[in-house]
C-alpha cells in the first residue's frame, strides 16, 4: 500500500460512495474544487496527487460508521443515511458525534410515505394498526412515535415499491426523487418524512492543525464550486435612465458596475454576476426595458 494511505497524520482520508447515485457528483465536486487523484489497483483508495487528500470508495451505508469510528476525516454522503444512523446510535444509548460541514447541491430526495393509489388517506392516522416497509425503519419509526401513531415497521432491505402488491405491506416509506417509481408501482405519496440532499460530514476528533487548515481550504473551494454552478456573468448596455429598472430585474446580483461609454454620455454597460441562472424571459425583460448589446458568461470560478 502506499505510504500515502498510511500516513494519516498528515493526509485526510475522505469516504464517497464507491458505485452509485452520489458517484459521480462527488468526484465531479472534488474535481472541481481542484482534486486531481490516481485510482489504486483494487479500486478502493483514490490518491490526491495535488492535495494531501486521499478517497477511500465505499458502500454508502457504510461511510457514517467509518467516520464516527474516526477511519476518515471527512464523509460524503445522503442526509437520509446520516439520520437513520443518528436515530439508530441513539436507539441503542449512544450519541452520533459527526458534524455535518456542508449541505451539498447533489443527491436530492426525500423521504416519504406513499400508500396504493386506491387507497383512503386523510392524514398520518390513516397509518395506525398498518403495516409500512421500509429500509429506513428508524426515520420511519421516529415519524410515528411523533405523530403518536401505532403501526408496524416492516424493515426490508430492499424492492419497499412492490412490498404492497405483494402483501406484506399496507403502505411504504421509501426514497423519491421524480416520483416515476411510486407511479409505475401504482403508489401516490402522501407524506415527506425528510428532505435529503448529499452532505459533508467530519469526524468528532479533533483533527491536527495541517490537516484542519486543508479541510477549510476545501471548503471554501465547495462554496465557490456550488456558488457558480447557477451563476452567470451578464453584459449589457443600457440607457442611464433605464438603471433603476433594470438593476430591479437582474436576478440575485449585488452591486452591478457601472462603466461610462466613450462617446455616449446617456449609455452605459452594465457588468453583474448574477448568482441565479439567467432565463429568456429575464432577458426579454430588461431588453424591454431598454437594455441593449446583452451577454451572458457561464462564471468559471469564483471566491468571495
Ligand atoms: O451500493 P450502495 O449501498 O452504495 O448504494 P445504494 O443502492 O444504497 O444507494 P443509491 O446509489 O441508490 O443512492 C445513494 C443515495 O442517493 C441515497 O442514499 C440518497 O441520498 C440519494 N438518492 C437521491 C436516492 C434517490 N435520489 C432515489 N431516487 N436514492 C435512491 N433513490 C431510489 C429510491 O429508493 C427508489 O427506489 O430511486 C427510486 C425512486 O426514484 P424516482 O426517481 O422514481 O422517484
Ligand atoms: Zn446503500
Amino acid at each position: 500500500m502506499s505510504a500515502s494511505v498510511i500516513d494519516k497524520a498528515t493526509r485526510l482520508k475522505l469516504a464517497i460512495q464507491k458505485s452509485g447515485r452520489l458517484t459521480d457528483h462527488s468526484t465531479d465536486l472534488l474535481m472541481r474544487c481542484g482534486l486531481k487523484f490516481s485510482r489504486g489497483k483494487d479500486q478502493l483508495v483514490g490518491f490526491g496527487e495535488n492535495m494531501p487528500l486521499d478517497l477511500l470508495f465505499v458502500r454508502d451505508d457504510d461511510i457514517p460508521d467509518l467516520v464516527e469510528e474516526d477511519v476518515c476525516d471527512l464523509g460524503l454522503v445522503g442526509l437520509n443515511v446520516i439520520e437513520e444512523k443518528r436515530l439508530e446510535m441513539a436507539a441503542r444509548g449512544h450519541a452520533t458525534r459527526f458534524e455535518v460541514l456542508r449541505s451539498l447541491d447533489f443527491g436530492r430526495c426525500r423521504l416519504s410515505i406513499a400508500v396504493p393509489d386506491d387507497a383512503a388517506w386523510t392524514g398520518p392516522e390513516s397509518l395506525r394498526g398498518k403495516r409500512v416497509a421500509t429500509t429506513y425503519p428508524f426515520l420511519l419509526g421516529n415519524y410515528l412515535r411523533t405523530h403518536g401513531i401505532d403501526a408496524e415497521v416492516v424493515t426490508l432491505s430492499g424492492a419497499v415499491e412492490i412490498a404492497p402488491r405483494l402483501g406484506r405491506a399496507d403502505a411504504i416509506c421509501d426514497l423519491v426523487s421524480t416520483g416515476s417509481t411510486l407511479i409505475a408501482n401504482r403508489l401516490r405519496e402522501v407524506e415527506t418524512v425528510l428532505q435529503s440532499n448529499a452532505v459533508l460530514v467530519r469526524t468528532p476528533l479533533e483533527l491536527p492543525a495541517d490537516k484542519m487548515a486543508w479541510v477549510e481550504r476545501l471548503l471554501m473551494r465547495i462554496d465557490g464550486v456550488q456558488q457558480v454552478r447557477e451563476s452567470k456573468y451578464i453584459m449589457l448596455h443600457a440607457p442611464r435612465s433605464a438603471l433603476p429598472a433594470i438593476r430591479k430585474l437582474l436576478p440575485g446580483s449585488e452591486s452591478p458596475t457601472i462603466i461610462p461609454l466613450e462617446g455616449n454620455p446617456d449609455k452605459v454597460a452594465v457588468h453583474a454576476v448574477c448568482r441565479e441562472n439567467v432565463f429568456w424571459e429575464t432577458l426579454e425583460s430588461l431588453k424591454a426595458a431598454g437594455a441593449s448589446a446583452l451577454l451572458v458568461l457561464p462564471v468559471e470560478k469564483m471566491l468571495a
